[in-house]
């Protein structure tokens, strides 16, 4: 009986080797045959979608980077860039996701330049209940912040750092806030935060409760 060889065993020569095999040997070989073609095929396909995953990886990752590269890190707040102190031309698009930036006598990006330039901010404010919110505004030259297209805030002019506070009841809703900036020379930067409800600190406001402006220019957040 120990005779007995496996027709499908690879390799097996023609000797008949009864004596190298171990005991009870051929029960396993007879298995491994077996399964040799479904697992080799399995591999196949497991190494197929493998390939097909890292493709799929490898085109997310070029989108992304080609996305950042045109609009940087993505957040609620829409920035509007002009080169002109007074929003002048096309602006380059750039989202973020707080208005708190120190830009010293840096340009905020490159293809801006160092001074002489403006921006608009703006977001949707989504309020679930009632609060009063305490802005402070500070900014290195001018800022002004609009709640729905009333000015909450006035820090225009050119000057170096200040503060200006405004504050709001929002019953439940959706209102636009808008923040408009701009930079003469030297040092700049500007800075936005609020404290909600009576025992609230200042501090920045919550993405969670902002989102992204539509494209309608009309109605940013319908
Ligand atoms: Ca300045």
């Amino acid at each position: 009986m120990d005779d007995v060889v496996d027709p499908d065993a690879p390799e097996s020569g023609p000797e008949p080797a009864a004596a190298e095999a171990p005991p009870r040997s051929g029960d396993s070989d007879a298995l491994q045959t077996a399964s040799a073609r479904p697992d080799a095929s399995v591999g196949k396909l497991l190494r197929r979608v493998g390939l097909t995953l890292i493709g799929v990886v490898l085109i997310v990752q070029a989108v992304a980077l080609a996305r950042s590269a045109t609009t940087g890190p993505t957040g609620p707040w829409l920035g509007e860039y002009f080169e002109g102190k007074e929003f002048e031309g096309d602006p380059q698009i750039r989202y973020t996701r707080k208005l708190e930036f120190d830009w010293g006598k840096d340009r905020p990006f490159r293809g801006m330049p160092k001074d002489k330039w403006s921006a608009i901010y703006t977001t949707c404010l989504v309020v679930e209940e009632e609060a009063e919110f305490r802005f402070r505004l500070t900014s290195d030259d001018g800022s002004r912040l609009f709640v729905d297209d009333e000015k909450l805030i006035d820090n225009w002019g050119p000057h170096s750092p200040r503060t200006r506070t405004g504050k709001m009841l929002f019953e439940p809703g959706t209102y636009e806030l808008v923040v408009e900036y701009f930079e003469a020379a030297h040092g700049a930067e500007l800075k936005l935060v609020a404290a909600i409800g009576e025992d609230g600190k200042h501090e920045t406001i919550p993405p969670t409760m902002l989102q992204q402006p539509s494209d309608d220019i009309d109605n940013r957040c319908n």
